[in-house]
Protein backbone atom coordinates (compact mmCIF):
# COMPACT_ATOMS: atom_id res chain seq x y z
CA UNK A 1 0.00 0.00 0.00
CA UNK A 2 1.06 3.90 -0.40
CA UNK A 3 1.64 4.44 3.38
CA UNK A 4 5.14 1.94 3.22
CA UNK A 5 6.41 3.38 0.11
CA UNK A 6 8.73 6.45 0.87
CA UNK A 7 7.89 9.96 0.24
CA UNK A 8 10.50 10.05 -2.41
CA UNK A 9 9.15 6.87 -4.39
CA UNK A 10 5.33 8.64 -4.08
CA UNK A 11 6.88 11.60 -5.34
CA UNK A 12 8.06 9.85 -8.35
CA UNK A 13 4.99 7.89 -9.44
CA UNK A 14 2.23 10.74 -8.49
CA UNK A 15 0.38 12.45 -11.46
CA UNK A 16 -0.35 15.40 -9.77
CA UNK A 17 2.37 18.02 -9.45
CA UNK A 18 1.11 19.38 -6.27
CA UNK A 19 1.31 15.99 -4.57
CA UNK A 20 4.95 15.40 -6.03
CA UNK A 21 5.80 18.95 -4.53
CA UNK A 22 4.54 17.97 -1.56
CA UNK A 23 6.61 14.40 -0.95
CA UNK A 24 9.97 16.16 -2.50
CA UNK A 25 9.41 19.26 0.10
CA UNK A 26 8.61 16.35 2.95
CA UNK A 27 12.03 14.10 1.80
CA UNK A 28 14.05 17.44 0.94
CA UNK A 29 13.66 18.84 4.06
CA UNK A 30 12.86 15.68 6.72
CA UNK A 31 9.79 16.86 7.86
CA UNK A 32 6.21 15.53 7.54
CA UNK A 33 4.85 18.39 9.90
CA UNK A 34 2.06 20.89 9.24
CA UNK A 35 1.99 23.83 11.63
CA UNK A 36 -1.74 24.85 11.99
CA UNK A 37 -0.74 28.31 12.20
CA UNK A 38 -4.13 29.71 14.43
CA UNK A 39 -2.76 32.96 15.14
CA UNK A 40 -4.87 36.41 14.96
CA UNK A 41 -2.31 39.26 13.90
CA UNK A 42 -0.26 39.57 10.08
CA UNK A 43 2.89 39.72 11.87
CA UNK A 44 2.34 36.90 14.65
CA UNK A 45 1.84 34.93 11.24
CA UNK A 46 4.77 35.90 9.31
CA UNK A 47 6.82 36.05 12.04
CA UNK A 48 5.42 32.12 13.28
CA UNK A 49 5.96 31.38 9.15
CA UNK A 50 9.55 32.32 9.05
CA UNK A 51 10.66 30.99 12.34
CA UNK A 52 9.24 27.26 11.83
CA UNK A 53 9.86 27.46 7.84
CA UNK A 54 12.84 25.25 7.81
CA UNK A 55 11.04 22.71 9.92
CA UNK A 56 7.59 22.13 8.67
CA UNK A 57 6.01 20.81 4.92
CA UNK A 58 3.04 22.98 5.44
CA UNK A 59 1.21 25.50 6.82
CA UNK A 60 -2.37 25.77 7.83
CA UNK A 61 -4.07 28.77 7.51
CA UNK A 62 -7.72 30.01 9.08
CA UNK A 63 -7.08 33.01 7.21
CA UNK A 64 -10.29 34.88 8.62
CA UNK A 65 -8.91 34.74 12.18
CA UNK A 66 -6.58 37.71 11.35
CA UNK A 67 -7.58 40.73 12.79
CA UNK A 68 -5.78 42.86 10.14
CA UNK A 69 -5.78 40.58 6.99
CA UNK A 70 -4.86 42.47 3.88
CA UNK A 71 -2.83 41.98 0.99
CA UNK A 72 0.16 42.27 2.70
CA UNK A 73 -0.49 38.78 4.80
CA UNK A 74 -0.50 37.02 1.36
CA UNK A 75 2.45 38.26 -0.09
CA UNK A 76 4.21 37.75 3.16
CA UNK A 77 3.53 34.11 3.09
CA UNK A 78 3.71 33.06 -0.67
CA UNK A 79 7.41 34.89 0.04
CA UNK A 80 8.05 32.80 3.02
CA UNK A 81 6.98 30.15 1.07
CA UNK A 82 9.33 30.59 -1.58
CA UNK A 83 12.19 31.46 0.98
CA UNK A 84 11.66 27.86 3.38
CA UNK A 85 10.08 26.00 0.49
CA UNK A 86 6.83 24.81 2.25
CA UNK A 87 3.32 24.79 0.90
CA UNK A 88 0.41 26.47 1.64
CA UNK A 89 -3.05 25.07 3.44
CA UNK A 90 -6.04 27.15 4.26
CA UNK A 91 -8.36 25.35 6.44
CA UNK A 92 -11.47 27.30 4.84
CA UNK A 93 -13.68 24.06 5.16
CA UNK A 94 -15.80 25.28 2.03
CA UNK A 95 -19.53 23.51 2.82
CA UNK A 96 -21.80 24.87 0.43
CA UNK A 97 -23.29 25.07 -3.09
CA UNK A 98 -21.30 24.49 -5.94
CA UNK A 99 -22.73 28.02 -7.27
CA UNK A 100 -21.02 29.44 -4.21
CA UNK A 101 -18.11 27.50 -3.01
CA UNK A 102 -16.52 28.60 -6.04
CA UNK A 103 -17.15 31.94 -5.82
CA UNK A 104 -15.52 31.56 -2.30
CA UNK A 105 -12.79 29.42 -3.61
CA UNK A 106 -11.92 32.22 -6.57
CA UNK A 107 -11.74 35.68 -6.07
CA UNK A 108 -14.29 37.06 -3.21
CA UNK A 109 -12.23 39.09 -0.37
CA UNK A 110 -9.65 36.32 0.53
CA UNK A 111 -8.61 35.25 -2.76
CA UNK A 112 -8.04 31.62 -1.87
CA UNK A 113 -7.03 30.33 -5.16
CA UNK A 114 -4.01 32.77 -5.34
CA UNK A 115 -2.38 31.66 -2.27
CA UNK A 116 -3.13 28.53 -1.17
CA UNK A 117 -2.23 25.33 -2.61
CA UNK A 118 -4.30 23.33 -0.67
CA UNK A 119 -7.91 23.78 0.33
CA UNK A 120 -10.53 21.59 1.94
CA UNK A 121 -14.39 20.91 1.67
CA UNK A 122 -16.97 18.85 3.52
CA UNK A 123 -19.04 16.64 1.33
CA UNK A 124 -22.13 17.67 3.62
CA UNK A 125 -23.62 19.15 0.31
CA UNK A 126 -23.02 16.40 -2.08
CA UNK A 127 -20.76 15.43 -4.69
CA UNK A 128 -21.37 18.73 -6.26
CA UNK A 129 -19.13 20.54 -3.84
CA UNK A 130 -16.12 18.69 -5.24
CA UNK A 131 -17.40 18.46 -8.86
CA UNK A 132 -18.26 22.61 -8.51
CA UNK A 133 -14.17 23.26 -7.17
CA UNK A 134 -12.19 20.58 -9.41
CA UNK A 135 -14.65 22.43 -12.34
CA UNK A 136 -13.05 25.94 -10.82
CA UNK A 137 -9.65 24.88 -10.98
CA UNK A 138 -9.39 22.89 -14.74
CA UNK A 139 -11.09 26.12 -16.26
CA UNK A 140 -9.30 26.99 -19.36
CA UNK A 141 -8.52 30.61 -17.75
CA UNK A 142 -8.00 29.29 -14.04
CA UNK A 143 -4.26 31.09 -13.61
CA UNK A 144 -2.98 29.33 -11.04
CA UNK A 145 -1.85 26.32 -13.25
CA UNK A 146 -1.45 22.75 -11.66
CA UNK A 147 0.25 23.16 -8.31
CA UNK A 148 -3.58 23.46 -6.41
CA UNK A 149 -5.22 20.61 -4.60
CA UNK A 150 -8.31 19.58 -2.29
CA UNK A 151 -8.42 17.31 0.38
CA UNK A 152 -11.85 16.04 1.60
CA UNK A 153 -12.64 16.64 5.31
CA UNK A 154 -13.27 12.79 6.01
CA UNK A 155 -13.19 12.89 9.57
CA UNK A 156 -12.89 15.13 12.31
CA UNK A 157 -10.59 14.88 16.44
CA UNK A 158 -13.79 16.73 17.91
CA UNK A 159 -16.00 14.83 20.16
CA UNK A 160 -18.80 13.45 18.95
CA UNK A 161 -18.21 14.14 15.25
CA UNK A 162 -20.64 13.20 12.97
CA UNK A 163 -17.88 12.83 9.88
CA UNK A 164 -18.39 9.39 10.45
CA UNK A 165 -19.84 5.71 8.47
CA UNK A 166 -21.33 6.92 5.37
CA UNK A 167 -20.11 10.40 5.72
CA UNK A 168 -16.34 9.02 5.27
CA UNK A 169 -17.36 6.09 3.30
CA UNK A 170 -18.41 8.86 0.24
CA UNK A 171 -15.50 11.20 1.00
CA UNK A 172 -13.42 8.40 -0.09
CA UNK A 173 -16.03 7.64 -3.24
CA UNK A 174 -15.72 11.17 -4.14
CA UNK A 175 -11.99 11.12 -4.13
CA UNK A 176 -11.74 8.33 -6.39
CA UNK A 177 -14.04 10.07 -8.86
CA UNK A 178 -12.36 13.65 -8.77
CA UNK A 179 -8.53 12.30 -8.71
CA UNK A 180 -7.13 14.86 -10.40
CA UNK A 181 -8.31 17.61 -8.03
CA UNK A 182 -8.50 15.90 -4.82
CA UNK A 183 -5.12 14.94 -3.41
CA UNK A 184 -6.52 13.28 -0.23
CA UNK A 185 -8.27 13.18 3.13
CA UNK A 186 -8.58 14.94 6.19
CA UNK A 187 -8.62 12.50 8.42
CA UNK A 188 -7.33 10.47 11.52
CA UNK A 189 -6.56 7.28 9.27
CA UNK A 190 -5.52 5.90 6.79
CA UNK A 191 -8.94 4.98 4.68
CA UNK A 192 -7.78 3.67 1.46
CA UNK A 193 -5.35 1.11 2.05
CA UNK A 194 -7.01 -2.88 1.85
CA UNK A 195 -8.61 -3.74 5.49
CA UNK A 196 -9.78 -0.15 5.90
CA UNK A 197 -12.05 0.23 2.66
CA UNK A 198 -15.24 -1.19 1.72
CA UNK A 199 -14.73 -0.27 -2.12
CA UNK A 200 -11.96 -1.90 -4.27
CA UNK A 201 -8.77 0.25 -4.39
CA UNK A 202 -8.05 2.34 -7.62
CA UNK A 203 -4.99 0.28 -9.41
CA UNK A 204 -2.97 3.75 -9.75
CA UNK A 205 -4.47 5.73 -6.88
CA UNK A 206 -2.10 7.76 -4.36
CA UNK A 207 -4.02 9.47 -1.33
CA UNK A 208 -2.40 11.86 0.85
CA UNK A 209 -3.40 11.77 4.35
CA UNK A 210 -3.45 14.68 6.98
CA UNK A 211 -3.85 14.31 10.45
CA UNK A 212 -4.95 16.97 12.64
CA UNK A 213 -5.02 16.77 16.78
CA UNK A 214 -1.65 15.82 17.03
CA UNK A 215 -0.29 16.84 20.32
CA UNK A 216 2.72 15.74 22.43
CA UNK A 217 1.42 16.97 25.57
CA UNK A 218 -1.83 16.93 25.92
CA UNK A 219 -5.01 14.57 25.43
CA UNK A 220 -6.93 17.35 24.61
CA UNK A 221 -8.65 20.80 25.22
CA UNK A 222 -12.00 22.39 27.18
CA UNK A 223 -13.87 22.14 23.92
CA UNK A 224 -14.06 18.85 22.85
CA UNK A 225 -10.61 18.67 20.63
CA UNK A 226 -9.49 14.82 21.47
CA UNK A 227 -5.26 14.60 20.48
CA UNK A 228 -2.91 12.23 19.59
CA UNK A 229 0.99 11.61 19.18
CA UNK A 230 2.89 11.81 16.34
CA UNK A 231 4.10 8.24 16.82
CA UNK A 232 0.22 7.35 16.77
CA UNK A 233 -0.83 9.40 14.20
CA UNK A 234 1.77 8.05 11.74
CA UNK A 235 1.05 4.23 12.29
CA UNK A 236 -2.39 4.80 11.97
CA UNK A 237 -1.59 6.21 8.34
CA UNK A 238 -0.78 9.81 8.71
CA UNK A 239 1.27 10.95 5.77
CA UNK A 240 1.43 14.51 7.25
CA UNK A 241 0.80 15.70 10.66
CA UNK A 242 -1.09 18.88 11.96
CA UNK A 243 -0.07 20.52 15.21
CA UNK A 244 -1.37 24.00 16.22
CA UNK A 245 -0.83 24.78 19.72
CA UNK A 246 1.69 22.08 20.47
CA UNK A 247 3.86 24.58 18.83
CA UNK A 248 2.85 27.88 18.52
CA UNK A 249 2.16 28.18 21.92
CA UNK A 250 4.86 26.12 23.67
CA UNK A 251 7.41 28.13 25.48
CA UNK A 252 9.67 27.84 22.40
CA UNK A 253 8.07 27.10 18.91
CA UNK A 254 10.86 27.12 17.13
CA UNK A 255 12.27 23.82 19.58
CA UNK A 256 8.55 22.33 19.85
CA UNK A 257 8.45 22.17 15.91
CA UNK A 258 11.91 20.47 15.87
CA UNK A 259 10.54 17.94 18.25
CA UNK A 260 7.57 17.42 16.31
CA UNK A 261 9.63 17.21 13.63
CA UNK A 262 12.17 14.52 14.88
CA UNK A 263 9.16 12.82 15.99
CA UNK A 264 7.10 12.70 13.07
CA UNK A 265 9.94 11.41 10.74
CA UNK A 266 11.07 8.75 13.34
CA UNK A 267 7.38 7.59 13.07
CA UNK A 268 7.46 7.76 9.34
CA UNK A 269 10.89 5.82 8.78
CA UNK A 270 9.68 2.91 11.52
CA UNK A 271 6.29 3.09 9.12
CA UNK A 272 8.23 2.96 5.89
CA UNK A 273 10.78 0.30 7.42
CA UNK A 274 13.71 2.15 6.66
N1 LIG B 1 -8.85 20.89 12.87
C1 LIG B 1 -8.98 20.04 13.95
N2 LIG B 1 -9.70 18.89 13.81
C2 LIG B 1 -10.29 18.53 12.66
C3 LIG B 1 -10.12 19.40 11.54
C4 LIG B 1 -9.41 20.56 11.68
O1 LIG B 1 -8.46 20.30 15.01
O2 LIG B 1 -10.92 17.47 12.58
I1 LIG B 1 -10.94 18.88 9.74
C5 LIG B 1 -8.08 22.14 12.93
C6 LIG B 1 -8.53 23.13 13.97
C7 LIG B 1 -7.26 23.85 14.29
C8 LIG B 1 -6.20 22.78 14.17
O3 LIG B 1 -7.00 24.84 13.29
O4 LIG B 1 -6.71 21.84 13.22
C9 LIG B 1 -5.87 22.06 15.46
O5 LIG B 1 -5.32 22.95 16.38
P1 LIG B 1 -4.69 22.48 17.80
O6 LIG B 1 -3.53 21.55 17.44
O7 LIG B 1 -4.25 23.75 18.42
O8 LIG B 1 -5.77 21.77 18.56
Amino acid sequence: SSSRQPYGARAKNHPSPLVRKLFEVAEAKKTNVTVSADVTTTKELLDLADRLGPHIAVIKTHIDILSDFSEETTKGLKQLAEKHNFLIFEDRKFIDIGNTVQKQYHGGALRISEWAHIINCSILPGEGIVQALAQTAAAKDFPYGPERGLLILAEMTSKGSLATGAYTTRSVDYARRYKEFVMGFVCNRSLTDEQSTETSKGEDEDFVVFTTGVNLSSAGDKLGQQYQTPQSAVARGADFIIAGRGIYAAPDPVEAAKQYQQQGWAAYLARVGS
